[in-house]
């Protein structure tokens, strides 16, 4: 039985490291050390040895046994290793490099729209500003004239962080706050405009998405008026669309601007698409951020980013824009 035992601690474990798969370790595992191997057969005839004999061999058989589950496990780790390479190579996706028949990765559509946007207000003698997701109530609300608990707040469903006083933090609810912190503590005049993420507790569907991106505009300097606002829109609209395109303002309502519209463009084919909300910057909102209303005077928009690059690329549905199927995605 002992030089069985030897013999098997020897042979087996080259075997072992031979398996070419991990179904054929299982065979060989259970062939080794399962209920009918051969250290399982003397493992049931110890009880029939003399004392001595049974504690020489019982001392082998376990041996023999941790020697071959080493094995077996060093083996595993090697396949399972391998077979892990195997499976990340045949989903590798190189989206870095431009070989022949290997598409080049690009800019995802709502990064080239908001882009293309900076770089039409650039050329009209804008600069950018960012701020940052995480606001305070006062920046996103309170400064931009929503009175606390004012209806006009319930416009945005609102996500709040755990962070201060409860209420005081909020996930952004669109890129207006950025006004706040470029007036603040800053002379006028302001040319700017503002890119960036904003968040809503808002149901995903064909036009929401609970996380989207907005492009704010402001313009303060003096004596200026509603038609500054109206001309740099519509400069704006031929500009980015080109000169078939033509934009309108509706009236409409938001605390911080008095008087607010709706900004629409109008597609060659004479369809209307809501581009974002627009108006003069309201007196309290420039007091709030320390600039005199009686000398200065302004305007401000913010477009929704997503659904304008979406329709520009007749792409119905937004979720299809963030589902990061590289399929749908590489069309554009
Ligand atoms: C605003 O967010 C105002 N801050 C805009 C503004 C700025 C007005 C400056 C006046 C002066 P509104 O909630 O309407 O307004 O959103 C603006 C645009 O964001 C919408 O026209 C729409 O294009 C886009 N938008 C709004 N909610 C969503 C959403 N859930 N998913 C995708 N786009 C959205």
């Amino acid at each position: 039985m002992l030089e069985n035992i030897a013999a098997l601690e020897t042979t087996a474990p080259p075997r072992l490291a031979a398996a070419g798969s991990l179904e054929e370790l299982a065979t060989l595992e259970s062939e080794l050390l399962g209920k009918k191997s051969v250290l399982a057969s003397y493992k049931s005839q110890l009880g029939g040895l003399d004392p001595d004999e049974r504690r020489a061999v019982g001392g082998a058989l376990n041996r023999a046994r941790l020697t071959l589950e080493d094995a077996v496990l060093a083996r595993r780790l090697v396949l399972e290793r391998d077979q892990r390479r195997l499976q990340l190579n045949a989903e590798r996706l190189d989206l870095t490099e431009a070989a022949p028949g290997n598409e080049a990765g690009h800019l995802h559509l709502v990064t080239q729209a908001m882009e293309t946007l900076e770089d039409v207000f650039v050329g009209m003698g804008f600069t950018v500003a960012e701020g940052p997701e995480v606001e305070t109530d006062w920046n996103n609300f309170g400064a931009l004239n929503f009175p606390p608990d004012h209806p006009a707040r319930d416009m945005y469903d609102t996500l709040y962080v755990e962070m201060g006083e409860p209420g005081s933090t909020v996930l952004r609810t669109h890129t207006s706050p950025v006004q706040v912190r470029v007036m603040s503590g800053q002379e006028p005049p302001f040319y700017m405009v503002m890119p960036g993420r904003v968040f809503r507790q808002d149901t995903p569907d064909a036009t929401h998405m609970p996380v989207f991106h907005q492009i704010e505009g402001l313009v303060v300097d003096r004596n200026i008026t509603f038609a500054d606002l109206a001309g740099t829109l519509d400069a704006f609209t031929k500009a980015f669309f080109g000169g078939d395109f033509t934009s309108r303002l509706r009236p409409s309502y938001f605390p911080f601007t008095e008087p607010s519209a709706e900004f629409d463009i109008q597609r060659p084919d004479g369809s209307w698409l809501e581009l974002g909300g627009c108006g003069m910057v309201h007196p309290n909102v420039l007091s709030n951020c320390g600039i005199d209303p009686e000398h200065w005077q302004g305007f401000a928009f913010g477009f929704g980013l997503d659904r304008l690059g979406a329709s520009a690329h007749g792409v119905a549905d937004l979720r299809d824009l963030f589902t990061n199927d590289i399929r749908f995605l590489s069309q554009f």
